[in-house]
């Protein structure tokens, strides 16, 4: 299978938190898919649109390196990605066409539960684990409060616990894992749901006239759930 370059180009996460409700929204827009398992790509039968089915992380990438057109993430992915490119001097741009109802949560500090915290200058000189360094430099330059980032890519809730760092920042969407863990969330950095973002550089007529064609039923799905 190789990607034609006359139909539209979507990214998605392959599995995972954003990956159901991607299909359910183009099948909602009327997009027939094939999806099989395993495959990066899949082609719409009905319309000419092409999927790429990825990890999210690669998905603010792919839009703004023009690989795709479009991607779906959530904007937590998006934000951390455009900080960490701007900071290797790589392009960052990108168009967001629709804020989706899905994907919601919260980036958020959050601490042991025995510790004394008065606010985040307790954290001044202590370590804290979590996957979005950028997105917590930033919150942290903003408070005036220098700090020690230890990057996890995953089990950042265990970090405490194992003595790796006093203090984590990540995602919340129920509170359940930071309780069930001995934390609490103590500051929110950064709200987040899903976006539909576009890619920088004009699309040919024939490829706009399919986003223009997916955009309105976008909106009606999100209508109509309100
Ligand atoms: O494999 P791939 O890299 O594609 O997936 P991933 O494991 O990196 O991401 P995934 O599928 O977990 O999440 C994809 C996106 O969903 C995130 O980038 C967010 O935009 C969004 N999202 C919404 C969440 C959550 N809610 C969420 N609760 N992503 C992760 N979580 C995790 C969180 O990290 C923590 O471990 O769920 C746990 C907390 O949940 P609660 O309900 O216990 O608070
Ligand atoms: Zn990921």
């Amino acid at each position: 299978m190789t990607l034609d370059q006359t139909r539209l180009r979507i990214a998605i996460q392959k599995s995972g938190r954003l990956s159901k409700e991607c299909q359910k929204m183009l099948k909602g827009c009327g997009v027939k898919l094939n999806l099989r398992e395993q495959r990066l790509i899949a082609h719409a039968e009905n319309m000419p649109i092409d999927l790429l089915l990825v990890r999210d992380d690669d998905i603010p990438g792919l839009v703004m390196d023009g690989v795709v057109d479009l991607g779906v993430v959530g904007e937590n992915v998006l934000e951390e990605t455009v900080m960490e490119r701007q900071a290797q001097g790589d392009a960052a741009e990108y168009n967001v066409l629709k804020r989706l109802d899905f994907g919601g949560c919260r980036l958020s500090l959050a601490v042991a539960q025995e510790l004394d915290y008065q606010g985040v200058k307790s954290l001044e000189g202590k370590r804290i684990a979590t996957s979005y360094p950028w997105l917590l430099k930033r919150y942290m330059d903003s408070q005036g409060v220098k700090f020690k980032s230890v990057m996890l890519n995953g089990s950042v809730e265990v970090a405490p616990r194992a003595g790796v760092a006093e203090a984590i920042c990540d995602l919340v969407s129920t509170g359940a894992t930071l309780e069930a863990n001995g934390l609490v969330e103590t500051d929110v950095i950064f709200r987040s749901k899903a976006a539909l973002i576009q890619s920088a550089n004009a699309l040919p007529a024939s490829k706009q006239a399919v986003v223009d064609t997916l955009l309105p039923r976008i909106q009606g799905l999100q209508q109509a759930r309100e």
